[in-house]
């Protein structure tokens, strides 16, 4: 039985990942951070009591800015495969936090490769680092390839610079198995909730169901290629299988703006919206509601009502305006296809949200407290 160790497997590539290794009959082992409370909701339906033989899930603590801690887990786990996912994955937090997203991004990712040879393994163990489409920032050419030259525009996209380069490092000196995915942005009703995709579903959702007013957001125009994690993962598991390592752009090579996400996912809930005023003065309100089928209908939304507004507080510094994959290579070599379209990703998101909406619509009708957090 293979083994495979995962950094970061409870964030929304990991559970995903998890779940198709536990598939391909491998023993998957996941580092956790220590936390105040239980962090583990994306992975519970795969978790195993601790005390049951022949487990194939097993969660270990650690932290990617802890060299002992690593060194002792491969040590340990002896693992097959690593999948490096664990980061401070937020980009306009990277421009708050810049120092630890460097330490747990770029040098995180050394401290992985050096713990596999110090322990000997970078001779045999495989490794996929999660790369990404911010390292093209300021896009250079469209659309993106694995030779489009780098331009990063946050603290993040600048610490995975370095993760990509500390990689191909690593495999051309010491002949390591170690590949890049270079992963365009990638959705699921698994996305945290302050990344734009889940905030639209999550808001627009409360939004129908009287649990919220307004929706927030920064730049309307920005465009992205977005995909679904779940068709993402796959990739991750096929780039490892190869008989040589080398890094591959995961995309759909289809585009759409913040804005067109927000439509589209209203017209799953009913709501037509018309856009009104320019910049910061923009708002998305409501020109038409229909029932809606599956939930019970968008009640608390009238015409009239303004249910977007730009903030310029989610404005970042430095901005990646467009980015546009070409998964050509990945197309050929590996022979991977995505097969979630972008429409069924948004209607499964908002399906997703109007479930927990829904659930937390009636939380507060019989008095609980529910979450308003918002960003
Ligand atoms: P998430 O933010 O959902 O998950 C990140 C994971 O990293 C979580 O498990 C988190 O733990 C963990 N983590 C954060 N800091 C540390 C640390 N210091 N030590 C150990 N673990 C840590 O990200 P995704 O699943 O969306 O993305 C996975 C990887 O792919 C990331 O590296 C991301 O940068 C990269 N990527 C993602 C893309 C996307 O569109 N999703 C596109 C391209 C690249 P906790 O749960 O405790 O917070
Ligand atoms: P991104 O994802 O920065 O591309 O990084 P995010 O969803 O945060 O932003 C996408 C675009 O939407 C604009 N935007 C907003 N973004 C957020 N979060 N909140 C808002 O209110 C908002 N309004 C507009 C952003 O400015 C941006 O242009 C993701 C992460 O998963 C990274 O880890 C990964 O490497 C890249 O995708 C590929």
């Amino acid at each position: 039985m293979k083994k495979a160790l995962i950094t970061g497997i409870t964030g929304q590539d990991g559970a995903y990942l998890t779940e198709f290794l536990i598939g391909k009959g491998y023993e998957v082992h996941g580092i956790k951070r220590r936390a105040s409370s239980f962090n583990t909701h994306r992975i519970d339906h795969l978790y195993q009591d601790q005390h049951l033989k022949n487990r194939r899930l097993m969660l270990h603590y650690g932290d990617m800015t802890d060299s002992s801690n690593l060194i002792k887990l491969v040590q340990q786990i002896q693992p097959d495969e690593v999948y490096n996912l664990a980061a401070q994955s937020h980009v306009a937090v990277s421009f708050e936090a810049p120092e630890y997203t460097a330490d747990t991004d770029a040098v995180g990712t050394l401290r992985m490769l050096e713990a596999l040879k110090i322990v000997g393994l970078h001779e045999n163990c495989r490794f996929y680092q999660a790369s990404t489409s911010e390292l093209y920032g300021k896009v250079q050419q469209f659309p993106q390839t694995e030779s489009t030259p780098f331009y990063p525009r946050s603290p993040y996209a600048v610490a995975k610079l370095y993760a990509y380069w500390i990689v191909v490092n690593y495999r051309e000196a010491y002949g390591m198995y170690a590949c890049n995915g270079i992963l365009f942005n990638h959705e699921s009703p698994l996305r945290g909730e302050t990344f734009v995709t889940r905030k639209i579903t999550r808001a627009l959702a409360r939004i129908a169901l009287g649990l919220k007013k307004c929706l927030y957001l920064g730049n309307l125009d920005a465009k992205r290629d977005w995909g679904h994690a779940k068709d993402y993962v796959e990739m991750q598991w096929l780039m490892l299988q190869q008989e040589k390592p080398e890094d591959f752009v995961i995309a759909t090579g289809v585009q759409h703006s913040v804005r067109q996400f927000v439509e589209i996912a209203a017209a799953h809930l009913g709501i037509t919206l018309a856009w009104k005023g320019a910049g910061v003065d923009e708002q998305g309100i409501v020109e038409a509601v229909a029932p809606y089928k599956a939930g019970g209908g968008a009640a608390d939304v009238t015409p009239g009502d303004v249910v977007v507004r730009v903030d310029p507080m989610y404005f970042r510094p430095a901005e990646v305006e467009t980015l546009l994959g070409d998964p050509a290579k990945a197309k050929s070599k590996l022979g991977w296809q995505p097969r979630i379209s972008f429409e069924d990703m948004v209607k499964e998101m908002v399906a997703h949200d109007m479930k927990e909406a829904g659930r937390d619509a009636l939380c507060r009708k019989e008095g609980f407290t529910v979450c308003n957090y918002d960003e």
